[in-house]
């Protein structure tokens, strides 16, 4: 008997894409800017974004979109933050998102009162990367405690993001993390990697990613024009 082999995942992938690229048409012509942050667990994503919420809300209208495996427990976390609706995505299992949730969550969504979207992927180093969400740019937060090496054993993450946020330098006086590096380190599998150092619980280095934000949509030119 003759064997035919079905690639299933190539498929699921091919389809992924393509709701992808719809998903992109569709905030490009809003003109709304997207960010999918992704790291390991416990990074910091979430807190970044309460920070961020808290201290752009008054100048930018930002949505958010979260993925966790299980609970809404970010997206109660974040709801708290704005008066905008937070969508929650419960992934039941998988270790990412994927662009059909993306599309769907966008169904409730202003695009037109939106200045700013943001995913949180699932806190996930690997599964992520490989998945095109529609977003403009990946960022792959990176915390001082999860040792330097990160980018060299968790290649592709830092090779599919634009940006990198150093989180947890509060933290470096108690560690032994050499920062340098690690920057290095990201630098050897993307060098175009731009990077933010930030403590999303003191709020230093904070201000460079906001100005980063407020430039991105055009906020910072229609404040100085
Ligand atoms: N010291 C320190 N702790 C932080 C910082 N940012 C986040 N944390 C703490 O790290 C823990 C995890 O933070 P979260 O913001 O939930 O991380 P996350 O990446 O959203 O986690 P998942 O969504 O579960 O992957 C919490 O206890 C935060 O208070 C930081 O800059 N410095
Ligand atoms: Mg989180």
């Amino acid at each position: 008997m003759a064997v035919r082999r079905i690639d299933v995942r190539e498929k699921v992938m091919a389809k992924n894409d393509e709701l992808a690229t719809a998903v992109r048409g569709r905030l490009s012509e809003h003109g709304v800017p997207s960010l999918n942050l992704v790291s390991s667990p416990g990074s910091g994503k979430t807190s970044l974004l309460e920070r961020t919420l808290d201290q752009l809300g008054g100048r930018l209208t930002m949505a958010v979109i979260t993925g966790d495996v299980q609970t809404q427990n970010d997206a109660e976390r974040l709801a708290a933050r704005t008066d905008r609706l937070v969508q929650a995505v419960v992934t039941g299992g998988a270790c990412h998102m994927d662009s059909r949730q993306i599309a769907t969550a966008l169904d409730e969504i202003d695009l037109g009162e939106t200045d700013l979207l943001f995913v949180e992927n699932v806190g996930n180093l690997v599964c992520p990367a490989s998945w095109d969400l529609g977003e403009d740019a990946k960022v792959v937060i990176f915390s001082v405690t999860e040792g330097e090496d990160k980018p060299l054993k968790y290649p592709r993450m830092f090779e599919r993001s634009d940006y990198c946020v150093i989180n947890k330098i509060d933290l470096l006086p108690y560690l032994p993390f050499d920062v340098d590096q690690a920057v290095a380190y990201a630098r050897e599998v993307n060098p175009e990697l731009r990077f933010f150092f930030t403590s999303a619980l003191t709020g230093e280095g904070m201000d460079g990613w906001y100005e980063f934000l407020l430039e991105l949509t055009g906020a910072v030119t229609e404040i100085t024009a």
